[in-house]
């Protein structure tokens, strides 16, 4: 028999980050040469006319042979597909992996052993409570999920941007995410945990505190998709050559910092900007800014499996990097966006069991509830047994099963036989061996009785929640204490506030006191805590500054009148560095200097506010400034961003706006005389333009002005 005919599989692989092959031409019917442009019916016939319905008449019934209505009307009325449980809402991204060298003395995953080797990926990072539709800001943990197209098949990194999780066992999964959704008799709230079921699952599942620490901490807002963490969460496994295996957990690390909104502005952008993370992503990677994330992986050998505080089978667990350091692998690049996000961001479809030679699992038991579930869930999400052969979803490598039938079967195989092994095909196809790189499965010796049950280091709940705590800066436990007073105070049922009040007094008897203070109620008596006085300062955002101020937008404040001189330098100083100015004004259109020059205005102050940009500046111009210090909206902006703690600045007379407006207790340039920096507010009324934009870069990549977050009685 012909091997060859058995491989006549239509379809190709995803395109990839080298070909700069149309993916119009690879995933539609459309060429971008203009030979086949005119609008067709699905049968491909050419349509002449789709703004009228074929009638009897020009007042008469529509007819029932008017096939192209029938159609067009047919295909829109099953547009929809289920959205996903939880992960409803995500942004999508195609990019590349690269290793920095070869981890083949740790995994023969085949991706990870050739610098030379770029690995084609696509990216999905989503929020998990909110429908498909929901804001992107909203408090919540986000998914972090990367498809590797690998030439040994695909493998699936499916993580959060937290680096522990809620449950400790996939069974308590349904009874998490019925708690956390919209309750079901009214459907309130969307996308947010702060109601009664949710916080009555989290009281009467302690093992959550340490999940509830992070989710109420500054990683639940992230300021951009570029600037978050992502971990694998769950415990995998390196198999190298000789069959050695070591236990191991994903990091990714993004190379712009990682940073926060404040919640005031995640609540204002839900409302202003609900696409906000999706389009900053998008942005990003049209201005040619591509977002990289390090792939990191901390690694603990079998023998010393038992040798820690935790269990390493333990997903409400972190390994801390003092004791398990992260080990740089490789990096990813974001370069390219999606040419459609049904067909690419919605159908692709992740599974933590999509793994490669190389990598295996551990027993941890969430991990492995998910290995059922999220093949279990496509197949309704995404309708039958064959989404794999969605262009998102296929693989580089060639696919050769014996499957053959079921819904939506897109390749036509050829040949008498479906089976193996088999004598009719040369027992064709034939499985491979360990050498020909066939997938071995790890031989973990394993026994044990059949019980519900987990191990004794399962049952320490608040230990690490207690250490996160410690290794929190002062502003980032503030930040904790107000989410809690937000979450826990939009709870009605006042014995699951107090339970909650109970469960944190276990970890920190001082936050509880302070939760307590903002809820008006009794503290505990006692003063509780777990004794852990360690800090482990990688938790703390303050260990991952911004590079600079690469990727940061900038509002230039301006209207008629404005300083074009002043203008032009800051701006050309801001390009250099990679960051992003844009002039805001009270018109659209072009703007016209003092001395006519003339600029075209990005957004107005109806379509802007300061909540989409990390810094404001405000040129010089007599007119100009005259008129934005009559101008509500423009003061709202420059308070607005004073009390988000962003950095401010002005050179010239626009130093008066910021003198007009209500920030108090900084210093601002008094006279001719040299530049004036003071929490983050840069002002300058002389010519030195140079040292100015050094100032503003320095303070872009400082993100925030936290000392200035207490002067809360400037309105915004
Ligand atoms: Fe998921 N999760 N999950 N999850 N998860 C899904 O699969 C599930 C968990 C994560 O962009 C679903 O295709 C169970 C941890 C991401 O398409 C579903 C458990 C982590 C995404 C599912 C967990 C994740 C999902 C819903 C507990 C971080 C979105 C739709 C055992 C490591 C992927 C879908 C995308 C999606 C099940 C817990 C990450 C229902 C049973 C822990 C990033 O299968």
């Amino acid at each position: 028999m012909d091997d060859k005919r058995h491989q006549r599989s239509t379809w190709v692989g995803p395109p990839d980050d080298f070909g700069e092959d149309s993916k119009q031409k690879q995933l539609g019917h459309f060429t971008e040469d203009g030979s086949e442009e005119h609008l067709t019916t699905a049968q491909g016939v050419k349509v002449s006319h789709t703004d009228d319905s074929l009638k009897a008449g020009a007042r008469g019934p529509t007819l029932m042979e008017d096939f192209h209505f029938r159609e067009k009307m047919t295909h829109f009325d099953h547009e929809r597909i289920p959205e996903r449980a939880v992960h409803a809402r995500g942004a999508g991204a195609h990019g590349y992996f690269q290793p920095y060298e070869s981890m083949a003395e740790y995994t023969t995953a085949q991706f990870l052993q050739d610098p030379s080797v770029r690995t084609p990926v696509f990216v999905r990072i989503s929020t998990v409570v909110g429908s498909r539709g929901s804001a992107d800001t909203v408090r919540d943990v986000r998914g972090f999920a990367t498809k590797f197209y690998t030439q040994d098949g695909n493998f699936d990194l499916v993580g959060n941007n937290i680096p522990v999780f809620f449950i400790q066992d996939a069974i308590k999964f349904p009874d998490l995410v019925h708690s956390i959704k919209p309750e079901p008799h009214n459907e309130i709230p969307q996308a947010s945990a702060a109601h009664d079921t949710f916080w009555d699952f989290v009281a009467s599942v302690p093992e959550s505190a340490h999940m509830i620490m992070w989710l109420l901490s500054d990683r639940a807002i992230p300021r951009s998709l570029r600037m978050m963490q992502g971990f694998g969460v769950n415990t995998f496994r390196f198999v190298n050559a000789q069959g050695k295996g070591r236990f191991i957990k994903w990091h990714w690390t993004p190379k712009l910092g990682v940073h926060q909104l404040v919640w005031d502005e995640a609540q204002k952008l839900a409302g202003k900007d609900p696409d906000f993370h999706r389009r900053d992503l998008w942005d990003a990677i049209e201005m040619g800014d591509y977002p990289e994330y390090e792939l990191g992986v901390q690694m603990i050998e079998e023998e010393d499996e038992h040798n820690f505080d935790f269990d390493v089978l333990d997903p409400t667990k972190i390994w801390p990097e003092e004791l398990v350091p992260v080990m740089p692998v490789g990096k990813m690049i974001l370069n390219r966006n999606p040419d459609n996000y049904f067909a690419e961001t919605e159908q692709v479809a992740f599974h933590p069991g999509n793994v490669v030679r190389g990598i295996d699992f551990s027993n941890d038991p969430l991990l492995q509830g998910r290995l059922f579930s999220y093949l279990d869930t496509q197949l309704i999400r995404l309708g039958g047994p064959n989404f794999h052969e969605i262009p998102i979803n296929r693989p580089l490598s060639a696919v050769h099963s014996n499957q053959r039938d079921g819904y939506n079967r897109m390749t036509i195989n050829r040949g008498q036989t479906a089976h193996s092994p088999n004598l009719m095909s040369n027992n064709y196809p034939r499985p491979a061996s360990s050498e020909e790189g066939g997938y071995v499965h790890y031989q973990e010796k394993v026994e044990g009785r059949k019980i519900r049950a987990r191990s004794e280091k399962f049952q320490d709940f608040y230990s690490q929640a207690t250490l996160f705590w410690n290794s929190m800066t002062d502003v980032e436990k503030d930040h904790i204490v107000k989410a809690f007073h937000f979450e826990v105070g939009k709870v009605n049922r006042k014995e699951i506030r107090t339970a909650i009040l109970e469960m944190f007094n276990r970890v920190d008897g001082a936050l509880a006191r302070r939760i307590a203070e903002g809820l008006g109620m009794p503290p505990p008596e006692e003063m509780g805590g777990t004794g852990v006085t360690d800090a482990s300062p990688k938790l703390s955002l303050n260990s991952f500054p911004a590079p600079g101020p690469q990727g940061r937008k900038v509002a230039f404040i301006a209207t008629d009148g404005f300083d074009h001189n002043e203008v032009a330098q800051v701006m050309d100083r801001l390009h250099q560095a990679g960051a992003n100015p844009e002039i805001v004004s009270d018109h659209g259109g072009m703007l016209k200097s003092s001395n006519g020059q003339e600029l075209m205005v990005g957004k107005t102050f109806v379509t802007a506010g300061s909540i989409m940009y990390d810094a404001v500046y405000v040129p010089g111009g007599r007119r100009s400034v005259d008129k934005l210090k009559m101008d509500g909206d423009a003061l709202h902006f420059v308070n607005e961003a004073f009390r988000h703690c962003k950095p401010i600045a002005a050179t010239g007379e626009g130093v008066e706006l910021l003198q007009a407006s209500d920030i108090k207790g900084v210093q601002v340039a008094e006279t001719d005389a040299g530049l004036t920096v003071d929490q983050g507010v840069i002002t300058v009324r002389g010519t030195d333009l140079e040292a100015f934009a050094n100032e503003l870069k320095e303070a872009i990549a400082q993100h925030r002005f936290w000392m200035r977050e207490k002067k809360e009685q400037v309105p915004a």
